[in-house]
């Protein structure tokens, strides 16, 4: 094997270069910017073991590694570097002992990890010896793509609130609520025939009331079996205490009952039994579904049964399992709590994983946390869910409301009054989030 390291003012130069020295077989294996130009590593009947045994590209560490081996061939392994007399000859890099010797039999390979251990490093190993010039130029043309498409959607952004100033203060205000994208131009189409503002917020804001549901109070008015499910942390927990405590203000004491399944977490169950034993109410863990029925039938006398579960992420792979403990137990009915402070994105994937559960409403959490409510309110109605309960804080039972759309628009108008985006900051993300798509229709 020869390795080379060339320097040269440009990508094309140093491939001349290269290609004079090398021939036409070289291999590029790494480049990078120098102060002067490129610098090109490159080799010829180089031994594909030892790249793959070698550390792959640590920024700085290849060039090094390689600098060390150059012009070394199969035979002749690099001088160490001169020692002080009296010192400890340090540790050979390991990158020259680890060269099998290519094509001596018998040795080389037994050195080498498997195989299947190497395939986590083959991406960066493809890309790694990818040829500069394209690199460069893929490089360069996703920066001009990006600024391209700011620039272009700046335009069509500034166009469009040159021709339609209300449609696009009426989208920027639909921004500050922090509704999704979709549901925005949805809204603002709706409110389209209205001519005057005010009117066109008012008509955009009762036509997403007329696209949200609540589920009346339901727990605590009809009693029954309810589960609460969702991901970690969102306060599963606290919402089950708060709701068995206003039970028993509203229906008497003893009238409730708590079961959890969560036996994953450490301590979840005596977090439970404490809120159980403050509020006298009988607290069991269960781990089957046949746990679960039996639960449910040994508190047949109660009107009211909560059940707790464990927290898990939507790309949890043992979420099946807790939803496979819950089905076959035809009497529970399912609510997903979700955090109102989540990010739009992550209430989407986490609706589509827990809707696998057959969901009967919703309860949003952290209320009092968030700055905006568009983000949960367009996810509960992109997917046509009920909304149960509202908790915004952590005073057991006080900070949990039963879900009323008036209040949670009206509510959302507040944050949008108190947080929406400064005007710079509204016009660039206005211009990406609507110019964006104006061009991508304009070029469809
Ligand atoms: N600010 C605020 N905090 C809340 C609210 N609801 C719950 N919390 C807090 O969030 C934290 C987590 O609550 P838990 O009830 O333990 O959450 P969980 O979903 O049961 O958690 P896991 O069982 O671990 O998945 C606690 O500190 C609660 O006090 C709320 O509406 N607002
Ligand atoms: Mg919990």
């Amino acid at each position: 094997m020869k390795i080379k390291r060339l320097c040269a003012a440009n990508i094309r130069e140093a491939m001349r270069k290269i290609r004079e020295e090398l021939g036409p077989e070289a291999v590029i294996l790494s480049n990078q910017r120098t102060a002067a130009g490129f610098e090109i590593v490159a080799a010829v009947d180089y031994d594909e073991n030892l790249l793959q045994s070698m550390p792959q590209p640590a920024a700085g560490a290849l060039p090094r590694a390689l600098r060390e081996l150059e012009g070394a061939t199969d035979d002749a392994a690099p001088v160490p570097p001169p020692v002080a007399p009296g010192t400890e000859r340090p540790a050979r890099s390991t990158i020259p002992t680890a060269v099998p010797p290519k094509a001596r039999p018998g040795t080389g390979s037994a050195a080498l990890p498997p195989a299947t251990d190497r395939t986590g490093s083959d991406k960066s190993r493809i890309l790694w010896s990818q040829d500069p010039l394209l690199v460069e130029m893929r490089h360069e043309m996703r920066i001009m793509h990006n600024l391209l498409e700011q620039q272009l959607s700046g335009l069509a952004w500034g166009d469009l609130a040159r021709r339609q100033p209300y449609r696009a203060d009426l989208l920027s205000q639909l921004m500050d609520f922090g509704f999704s994208p979709e549901l925005c131009l949805r809204l603002a189409d709706a409110a389209a025939s209205e001519a005057d503002p005010e009117c066109a917020w008012r008509l955009a804001l009762e036509t997403l009331g007329r696209g949200l549901s609540v589920t009346e109070d339901d727990i605590l008015t009809q009693g029954g079996v309810a589960a609460l499910i969702g991901p970690t942390g969102v306060g599963k927990t606290t919402t089950i205490a708060k709701l068995a405590a206003r039970y028993n203000q509203r229906h008497g004491p003893r009238n409730v009952a708590l079961i959890t399944t969560d036996s994953y977490r450490i301590g979840a169950f005596e977090q439970l039994s404490t809120f159980g034993i403050i509020m006298d109410t009988p607290v069991k863990l269960v781990r089957t579904t046949q746990e679960v029925q039996d639960a449910i039938v040994a508190f047949s006398d109660k009107s009211l049964i909560l059940i707790d579960t464990a927290g898990m992420s939507q790309r949890d792979l043992r979420l099946s399992q807790q939803f496979a403990l819950l089905s076959d137990v035809p009497r529970i009915r399912s609510y997903l709590v979700l955090t109102a402070n989540a990010q739009h994105s992550v209430l989407r994937e986490t609706v589509a994983a827990f809707t696998r559960a057959s969901l009967h409403g919703v309860i949003l959490t952290k209320v009092d946390e968030t700055t905006r409510l568009g983000a949960a309110l367009s996810v509960v109605h992109e997917n046509r869910l009920s909304l149960a309960y509202i908790s915004n804080g952590q005073r057991v039972p006080e900070d949990l409301q039963a879900a009323r759309i008036d209040a949670l628009i009206g509510m959302g108008e507040e944050f949008a009054g108190l947080y929406g985006y400064g005007e710079a900051a509204a016009n660039d993300a206005l211009a990406l989030t609507f110019g964006r798509r104006l061009v991508a229709n304009a070029f469809c």
